[in-house]
C-alpha cells in the first residue's frame, strides 16, 4: 500500500483509476461499491457490490473504495460476507424480491441478518448504512415502497432490542436504483460513534405518520474517531426543514436548502476544517438536466478539490429532487 498518510478512508474513483488503486491497496481494502456499468476488477477480500444507478458527468462507472492502513481480513457468517481491519467491520446484504414477497419483509430480514452479523463479530455499533433498491417511489400493496421499507426496518430494530434513539441509530442514506435486489452495505464499530442531529430538522425517527406508518431510522450525521483519524459521516441530506419538504419543483432552491442543512451539521463537527481535512460527496439527482446547476452550487460551497460523484437516482420522497451525502476525514486530529 502506498503511504499517503491516510490511516483509514474512502476514495471515489473512476474506471481508469480503480484497478491501480486496488492493486496498491492489496490486502487493505474493506469494501468496493461500483455504480453504473460493471467492469472487471482485481480481487479483494470481498467481492465488489454493484448498484445499478447511472453516473452523471460523462462517466460510465464510479467506484467507492473503503480501505485501511491495517491489514484487512474477510469475515463470513451465515449467508453474509464482510471485511474488517480490527477497528471497523464492513458488510453487505443483497436480497432478491421474489413474487409474493414485500419489500417490508425483505427490509426486516436484511436488518435481522445485519444485526446477527455485527453482533457475532463484536461490532455492535452501526455507524453508517447505505440502502439501495428499485422502484423506491412506486406503490406496493397500497404503500409506497420506501414506506414499506421503513416498516420492515423499524420492526427489526424493535425485534433486536435496539433502541430507536441516538445511541443505537446509524447515519444512513436510502436511494432508488434502476434494477437489482435490495442492497444494503454498512460500517460498524466496537465502540459507539457520536450521533449528530440537525436543529433545523426533526429527527427522522420522530417524523409524523403522514410520511408512513413507521418512521425512518437514521441520524443526520455520525462523528467517530477511527484508526486515530477523525471522521464525520453525513447522512443523505435534502431540502427538508422540520419534517416537511421545502421548495417543491425547484431544484435550485432545494440544493441551497440542502447545503444549508449540511453546513448546519458541519458546525457540530468538532474538528471540521476544510483547509486541512478531506470531504467527499455523493450527489443524487432525480433529473439529469439539473447536473450543471447543482455541480456549480456544490463546487461553490466545497471547492473544486472536493471529490463529488453525481448519480442519477430517485430519492425516497417523491418531491425531493436532490440529495447529498458526505464523508469528512481529518488525518491530523
Ligand atoms: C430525509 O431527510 C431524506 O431512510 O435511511 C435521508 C437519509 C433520507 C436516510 C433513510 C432517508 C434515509 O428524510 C431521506
Amino acid at each position: 500500500m502506498q503511504g499517503n498518510g491516510n490511516q483509514f478512508g474512502l476514495a471515489y474513483l473512476d474506471a481508469s483509476e480503480v484497478g491501480a488503486y486496488l492493486e496498491d491497496h492489496n490486502g487493505h481494502v474493506l469494501s468496493v461499491i461500483g455504480f453504473g456499468r460493471e467492469i472487471a476488477l482485481p480481487e479483494t477480500a470481498c467481492a465488489p457490490l454493484w448498484i445499478d444507478i447511472p453516473v452523471l458527468g460523462g462517466k460510465e462507472s464510479s467506484f467507492e473504495v473503503w480501505s485501511s492502513d491495517a491489514p484487512v481480513a474477510a469475515c463470513e457468517y451465515r449467508d453474509m460476507r464482510g471485511a474488517s481491519d480490527g477497528k471497523v467491520l464492513f458488510g453487505s446484504v443483497a436480497l432478491e424480491q421474489h413474487a409474493g414477497d414485500t419489500l417490508e419483509k425483505l427490509a426486516a430480514q436484511a436488518y435481522m441478518q445485519i444485526f446477527g452479523f455485527i453482533d457475532h463479530f463484536g461490532f455492535r455499533n452501526l455507524l453508517r448504512v447505505w440502502h439501495y433498491f428499485p422502484q423506491i417511489n412506486e406503490d406496493e400493496n397500497g404503500l409506497e415502497r420506501y414506506r414499506g421499507f421503513n416498516v420492515g426496518r423499524h420492526a427489526s430494530f424493535v425485534a433486536n432490542g435496539r433502541s430507536i434513539g441516538e445511541e443505537d441509530v446509524p447515519a444512513a442514506s436510502a436511494l432508488g436504483s434502476n434494477s437489482g435486489s435490495l442492497v444494503i452495505y454498512f460500517m460498524a464499530s466496537r465502540l459507539p460513534g457520536k450521533a449528530v442531529e440537525n436543529p433545523r430538522q426533526v429527527s427522522a425517527y420522530h417524523y409524523p405518520q403522514m410520511f408512513g406508518p413507521s418512521s425512518p431510522i437514521f441520524v443526520r450525521a455520525m462523528s467517530a474517531s477511527l484508526g486515530g483519524q477523525y471522521c464525520f459521516f453525513i447522512s443523505g441530506t435534502a431540502s427538508i426543514v422540520g419534517y416537511e419538504t421545502l421548495h417543491q419543483g425547484n431544484t435550485e432552491k432545494q440544493v441551497a436548502e440542502t447545503l444549508l442543512n449540511i453546513r448546519t451539521l458541519l458546525q457540530q463537527a468538532p474538528h471540521y476544517d476544510p483547509a486541512r481535512g478531506r470531504m467527499l460527496l455523493k450527489v443524487y439527482l432525480r433529473h439529469i438536466e439539473d447536473l450543471p446547476m447543482v455541480r456549480g452550487k456544490v463546487q461553490a460551497e466545497f471547492g473544486t478539490a472536493c471529490r463529488a460523484v453525481y448519480l442519477h437516482s430517485n430519492i425516497c420522497r417523491s418531491d425531493l429532487l436532490v440529495e447529498i451525502e458526505g464523508a469528512y476525514f481529518d488525518d491530523a486530529s
